[in-house]
């Protein structure tokens, strides 16, 4: 049904399990983890039965789709999902979420409603908040959900219990979109005509005053406009007569009221040009996978009993998707390698195919992970790649010694064979001995030169050749006695010689393992500070949007004679500004803090490194001849 966030019809996201406790559907979690790209996420919150259900299509684009419910009961249970491309902002999915309506009576169950209402708050970019008739007191006080969500959001882990946390909300809530539903009034303020934005802004104006009837008034006001810093407000006719609305699925458009219809189109506009991608804490945009999984640390709070917490959900988030950002990093690296390298190979070649293929990772790695404090998973994926690296030089090492060996094999074969057949068991056979010796070493070398393990190879032969040779040598009855003794000796410095050559080449080796660690080091290094660059731009960008909303909400306060709540504004600025100095100075602190994080992985790596790749051939080499 779903096929890369395309899906014909809403599948239920969010609903009571057997035991009555709130659960993700696996159904729609698998949707959401196949969604890879930003999430616009709209959803809808209300009474049951004002259209919610009827307007969310309208936003897929679709004359159905949720369920309508034209009984009395409502349709929808717990929360739906249906995600449609977005029609305007490309490569973004939008996400409706169409909610239960609140106040069902037959539910019974007040605290049920409640998760509702917060998850709604939680899961979406933009909240829409549909009622019908007007915006009055009462209209206000079926919103008391939003009163609530002081007790059943937190935004910080440590904070107390009782500590307020309501001045965070509006940084880490969703926009919100009042849909007035069978609005029958005027926009009209005495003579003056209104926009419907007006209109809401006059309805949560608060009432001077502090008695208990003042305060009960003015807190819903006071929770909506503290909470939610973009507001906007849709006043809808009544869109058929009643007759014709029981069937409203069936309706063509020119079925209905066209005032509904102009109303209907610049609400889907503003949704599809305002509403946001869904961001968390720190503003970081996040994808449908990661939509998902917010989801399920939410009903997981949910279910146990806890407050839902905003900070607790994003490291659980931040951990979820760390351990896959490192398992698809190197599962690219290692793609990567297998389709590029093709053993056995020059190391130098090699090296520069894995340098590649780990920056082409560690961008991968970056671009899925977030909040990796301490560098702990990007240490993890260094690890996993060097050691996958250390395997694959392995690899070269043994594919260049069986080719080495069977070269040689193959170009010593004539020698081997003059030797078991004593063809140098004579006079004058030494010297034969140690020419064809030496003229088959050259065209070994001739054949291996580009080899890595050529040399060595060539020493570990020549040093199992060393008494064979002594004993053609005595063998020879054409040589003094110091003649003999001179080539013994030179025999042995050939060998010494030989050794030499295979240990300059095992250095050189070794020399290339220490630059190869050098280079990641820097390659981490870079793309850490890079990554927390735009990290710390975006939390700028995200704390600058809180700060101007509480700016024009404290303006507004003092226009309309607020002192002491525009006052309590001004507190909440003036520590929003402080948070903001702190972060601006503690950069820099932060980056020497990586280097001396990554630096450290890098050279615990390195001791281990560089032996195991040198005697890695060696202890090969030493059970072959
Ligand atoms: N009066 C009125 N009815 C509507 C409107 N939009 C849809 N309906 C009808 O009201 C009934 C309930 O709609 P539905 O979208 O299921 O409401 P929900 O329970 O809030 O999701 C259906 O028969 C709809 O056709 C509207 O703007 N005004
Ligand atoms: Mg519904």
């Amino acid at each position: 049904m779903a096929c890369g966030g395309f899906m014909s019809a809403p599948v239920c996201l969010i609903e009571n399990d057997e035991n009555g406790k709130l659960c993700v559907k696996k159904q729609a979690k698998d949707i959401l983890d196949g969604i890879k790209e930003p999430v616009v996420v709209v959803s809808v919150v209300g009474l049951y039965r004002t259209g919610k259900s009827y307007i969310m299509n309208r936003l897929a684009g679709q004359q159905s789709g949720f369920a309508l419910g034209s009984t009395i009961e409502s349709k929808t249970k717990g929360i739906w999902m249906w995600c449609v491309p977005h029609p305007s902002k490309k490569g973004h999915t939008l996400v409706l979420l169409d909610t239960e309506g609140l106040g069902d009576v037959e539910k019974g169950d007040e605290k049920h409603d409640t998760w509702i209402f917060c998850l709604a708050v939680l899961l979406s970019s933009t909240l829409v908040y549909n009622s019908s008739g007007v915006i009055d007191n009462m209209a206000l006080e079926k919103l008391h959900y939003v009163t609530e969500l002081t007790e059943n959001i937190r935004v910080k882990a440590e904070a107390s219990q009782d500590e307020d946390q309501s001045a965070d909300f509006m940084r880490v809530f969703p926009s919100f979109v009042w849909a007035v539903r069978d609005f029958t009034l005027e926009l009209k303020k005495g003579d003056d005509q209104i926009t419907s934005d007006e209109y809401l802004e006059s309805a949560l104006k608060l009432k001077t005053g502090s008695s208990a009837q003042t305060e009960r008034y003015n807190l819903p006001r006071r929770c909506l406009r503290h909470f939610f810093a973009v507001r906007k407000c849709f006043v809808f006719p009544r869109p058929a007569s009643t007759q014709n609305m029981r069937r409203m699925e069936e309706l063509e458009e020119n079925d209905l009221d066209p005032e509904f219809l102009e109303q209907a189109k610049s609400f889907c506009r503003y949704i599809y040009d305002n509403a946001e991608p869904k961001i968390i804490s720190g503003g970081r945009i996040i994808t449908g996978t990661a939509l998902g999984n917010l989801a399920e640390v939410y009903i997981e709070a949910i279910r146990s009993g806890k407050v839902p917490c905003l900070e607790n959900a994003v490291v659980s988030l931040a951990k979820i998707q760390n351990v896959r950002a490192v398992e698809q990093a190197l599962e690219f690296y290692m793609t990567e390698m297998l389709s590029m390298a093709q053993l056995p190979m020059d190391p130098e070649d090699l090296s520069n195919i894995h340098t590649v293929a780990e920056k082409k990772a560690t961008e991968v790695f970056i671009t899925m992970s977030f909040n990796d404090n301490d560098q702990i998973y990007q240490q993890e994926l260094m690890g996993k790649i060097h050691n996958e690296y250390q395997d694959m030089c392995q690899q070269n090492h043994e594919a260049s010694l069986m080719q080495c060996e069977e070269v040689l094999r193959e170009v010593f074969d004539t020698l081997e064979k003059g030797i078991s057949d004593g063809l140098y068991l004579k006079t004058g056979g030494y010297r034969q001995y140690r020419d064809m010796l030496r003229q088959l070493a050259e065209e070994y070398r001739a054949k291996t030169q580009s080899h890595i393990m050529c040399e060595e190879v060539l020493s570990m032969y020549l040093k199992a050749k060393e008494d064979v040779g002594n004993m053609i040598l005595q063998a020879d009855q054409s040589l003094s006695a110091a003649e003999q003794e001179k080539e013994v000796q030179r025999l042995k410095n050939e060998i010494l010689e030989q050794r030499q050559r295979g240990l300059e080449e095992q250095n050189r080796l070794q020399e290339q393992a220490f630059q190869d660690m050098q280079r990641t080091h820097d390659e981490h290094v870079n793309q850490i500070i890079h990554q927390m660059e735009r990290e710390h731009e975006r939390m700028r960008r995200d704390n600058e949007r809180v700060l101007e909303a509480k700016l024009r909400e404290k303006e507004t306060l003092l226009e309309q004679g607020f002192q002491k709540e525009a006052a309590r504004m001004q507190s909440e600025i003036d520590s929003l500004k402080t948070d903001m100095n702190k972060q601006e100075t503690s950069q820099p602190s932060t980056t020497s803090k990586v280097m001396d994080i990554v630096g450290t992985a890098a050279s615990l790596f390195l001791p281990g490194f560089v032996p195991k790749v040198a005697g890695f051939g060696l202890s090969l080499l030493s059970k072959r001849f």
